[in-house]
């Protein structure tokens, strides 16, 4: 008899071994994240029916409207992750500061932070256009008892213990790693479970997609502008295809199973760049490097960024190996 799909708790139950610190403590985070998408996914496929739709009225501290399942999903992500006791702190695109988690017992003994967007692209929501949830999860490092405090958020990529996405897309999916390969679940909403759709995930090393918003050509730097004329170029499997959908959880899925790169630089309008670097780009990297691929800001490695504030942006350019190698190329040739 065929085996069946693993679900994505047996596969968290196989593979907690493998997980650097407690068994149980993996479980319960990504538990919790399974728990909260799949609340966000039933009321994302319904924002057409229901009045969950259209900005909330208020402004984040990106100065971004706030569309109500951004709120929603915001506030789905910080309850189930609470209630399952193992968070000592959580940071969200959505909130200014970061929130101190006390126990059950009201201690500040659980040893995990977790920082995410948690709607990410929601302004593709009214257009029925797919969206994600962003995550990433490492082990405070202050001392377990103490209140969390924002060095426990300020860490460098390369410390994450786990990193992940949902996609809301035509299924949903949730991927993940723990520093252990990429593996993708998609939802079956019939019984609300998820399955091992996409085992160890790996981005082609080479690809024909480019992903960025062309339209701000003009205010790119020269390095950007000539790997853009680069992919353009009648030459071997050149020109590339232009995909770009605007919600970048998708961008980057649709490269990592295809083959493509995903480029925000800086500009004029963007001077450090769009992305934030502690709950997009960091997790997405982490993700990328897992899966083969590499993500830089241009120059340098994202995962080694030493962050100095919560929602700090940085230029991202990730995807498969060899045609992120080849971007860096032109924005170091450029600056000679
Ligand atoms: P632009 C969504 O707001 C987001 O953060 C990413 O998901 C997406 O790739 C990018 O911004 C789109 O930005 O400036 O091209 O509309």
């Amino acid at each position: 008899m065929k085996e069946h799909n693993k679900t994505l708790g047996e596969f968290i139950i196989e593979n907690q071994k493998s997980f650097q610190y407690s068994s149980g403590e993996l479980s319960r985070i990504i538990n919790a994240i399974r728990l909260a998408a799949k609340v966000v996914n039933y009321k994302v496929n319904k924002a057409g029916l229901v009045d969950i739709v259209g900005a909330a009225g208020e402004q984040n501290i990106q100065g971004e409207d706030q569309q109500k399942l951004d709120v929603y999903a915001n506030e789905i992500f910080i309850q189930t992750l609470i209630n399952r006791e193992i968070v000592c702190g959580i940071a969200s695109e959505e909130n200014d500061d970061f929130i101190t988690v006390r126990g059950s017992d009201n201690s500040h003994t659980n040893k995990y932070v977790v920082l995410m967007d948690p709607l990410d692209g929601s302004s593709n929501i009214d257009v029925n256009v797919s969206v994600g949830t962003i995550f990433s999860v490492y082990r405070r490092i202050t001392p377990v008892g103490t209140p969390v405090a924002l060095e426990d958020f300020l860490q460098p990529g390369v410390n994450q213990v786990a990193a992940g996405y949902v996609i809301y897309g035509t299924s949903t999916m949730l991927v993940y790693t723990t520093g252990h390969g990429v593996n993708g679940f998609t939802l079956n909403p019939a019984i609300g479970t998820f399955y091992l759709s996409h085992p160890n995930m790996m981005f082609p090393k080479e690809g024909i997609i480019y992903s960025i918003n062309e339209g701000n050509y003009v205010h790119f730097p020269q390095g950007v502008k000539d790997y853009i004329k680069y992919c353009q170029l009648e030459e071997g499997d050149r020109p590339y295809t232009s995909r770009y959908i605007g919600s970048l959880v998708s961008d980057f899925h649709r490269n990592m199973i295809k083959g493509g790169i995903y480029l925000y630089p800086t500009s004029s309008k963007a001077p450090k760049g769009k992305l934030r670097l502690l709950y997009e780009c960091n997790p997405m990297a982490f993700i990328a490097e897992q899966a083969g691929g590499k993500a830089s800001d241009g120059f340098g490695r994202i995962l080694e960024i030493r962050p100095t504030e919560l929602h700090e942006r940085v230029p991202f350019f990730c995807g498969s190996y060899a045609m992120v190698e080849k971007a860096e190329d032109f924005m170091r040739n450029a600056k000679k």
